[in-house]
C-alpha cells in the first residue's frame, strides 16, 4: 500500500508524527503543511496529486496528522481522487466543524486528550516493548496539552537543538527521527537527552536574564522591559537585586499589552492591573491599554 502523509510542519507534534510514520513505513511520502489562508488549501490538493502521479502510486492512502484542511470542501475533493482519507488529530474546533456526511467518506481518529503524535503511536501499533519510544512520545504529548513538567521542558529543549535554523527546512522531521530511532546511543538515551536539555534550559535562562537586565529601564523600583513575558526563573533573577516588580510590555498595532510580574507576595499585581481593566494573580497579571495611556500614565510613572 502506498502512503502519503500530510503533517503539521511547524511543531514537534507534527514532526514526531511524521517520524513515527517513516519508522513504521519507510516508503511513506511526506508533505509538510502549516495552517494557511483558505484559498491556499487548494494548493495542497495539487501537491498531493502531483506527488502521487510522480511516484505512480496506485490507490494511495492519504493521512492528515496534527493538521487538517479547514474547509470540508477540500476533503470532499480529495476523497474523489483517493479511496482512503485518514485524519489523526486532536484539534477539537476543527473536528467539530466537520460535516456529518463527511465522516462517511473520511476516517477520523480524533482524541483531544492526547497529542496527535501519541495517537499516531497507537494507530501504527509500533513495536516498543521497553517503552523507549513511548516515553519520548509521551513527553511531546504532555507539551502539546500544556502539562509542562521539568522533564517535558528539558526534552523540548533537546528536540529544539536538533532543528535547523531555517524553519522552512523540510529535513526537520528527519532530524527529529534521529532522536527517536537514530543509530547513536547517546541521542537515543532519554536520560542523556534530559540532561542536555537541562543544560540548555539554564543557558537560555541566563541569556534571557542578561538581555533583559541590559535592556530594561528601572524607575522607582519598577523594571520596564519591551518584550514578551519571560519564565518565572528569569523574573526571579531580575527581581533579586534590581526591582520590586517588572512590567513586560509590547506593542500590538496601537495597543500596548502589559504583563506585571513579581515574586514578593506583599505586592499584588492583579490590583495594579485592575487599574487598567486588567486582572490576574498576585504574582502575575496583565492588562492592555492604548499607546497614549501607556506613556501618559504607566511608563516611568508607576
Ligand atoms: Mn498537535
Amino acid at each position: 500500500m502506498d502512503r502519503i502523509v500530510v503533517y503539521h510542519n511547524k511543531d514537534f507534534d507534527g514532526l514526531v508524527s511524521a517520524a513515527l510514520f517513516k519508522h513504521k513505513y519507510p516508503d511513506t511520502k511526506f508533505i509538510g503543511w502549516d495552517y494557511t489562508p483558505m484559498d491556499r488549501e487548494y494548493e495542497l490538493i495539487d501537491s498531493i496529486r502531483m506527488l502521487s502521479n510522480f511516484h505512480k502510486m496506485e490507490d494511495p492512502v492519504i493521512y492528515f496528522v496534527d493538521i487538517r484542511p479547514k474547509q470540508n470542501e477540500v476533503l470532499y475533493e480529495l476523497s474523489g481522487y483517493f479511496t482512503n482519507v485518514i485524519i489523526i488529530d486532536h484539534h477539537k474546533k476543527i473536528f467539530e466543524e466537520t460535516n456529518v456526511d463527511l465522516l462517511d467518506i473520511v476516517s477520523y481518529y480524533f482524541d483531544d486528550s492526547r497529542s496527535a503524535a501519541l495517537s499516531v503511536y497507537y494507530y501504527l501499533d509500533i513495536l516498543d516493548n521497553d517503552k523507549i519510544i513511548y516515553n519520548k512520545v509521551k513527553l511531546v504529548s504532555d507539551y502539546d496539552i500544556w502539562n509542562l513538567s521539568e522533564k517535558v521542558i528539558y526534552f523540548q529543549n533537546f528536540l529544539q537543538s536538533h532543528l535547523s535554523f531555517n524553519i522552512n527546512d523540510n529535513s526537520n522531521w528527519d532530524n527529529i527521527q534521529k532522536v527517536f530511532f537514530g543509530k547513536d546511543s547517546n541521542i537515543l538515551d532519554l536520560d542523556n537527552s534530559l540532561y542536555i536539555g537541562k543544560i540548555i534550559e539554564s543557558y537560555n535562562i541566563q541569556m534571557a536574564v542578561k538581555k533583559i537586565k541590559s535592556l530594561c529601564t528601572v524607575y522607582r523600583g519598577v523594571a520596564y522591559y519591551n518584550g514578551l513575558p519571560e519564565k518565572t526563573e528569569v523574573d526571579r533573577e531580575i527581581l533579586k537585586d534590581d526591582a520590586l516588580y517588572i512590567v513586560y510590555y509590547y506593542f500590538v498595532d496601537d495597543f500596548v499589552k502589559m504583563s506585571f510580574r513579581n515574586i514578593d507576595p506583599d505586592m499584588d499585581m492583579a490590583e495594579i492591573a485592575s487599574k487598567w481593566n486588567g486582572g490576574g494573580h498576585k504574582g502575575a497579571a496583565g492588562a492592555g491599554v492604548s499607546v497614549d495611556t501607556f506613556f501618559d500614565e504607566i511608563y516611568m510613572k508607576l
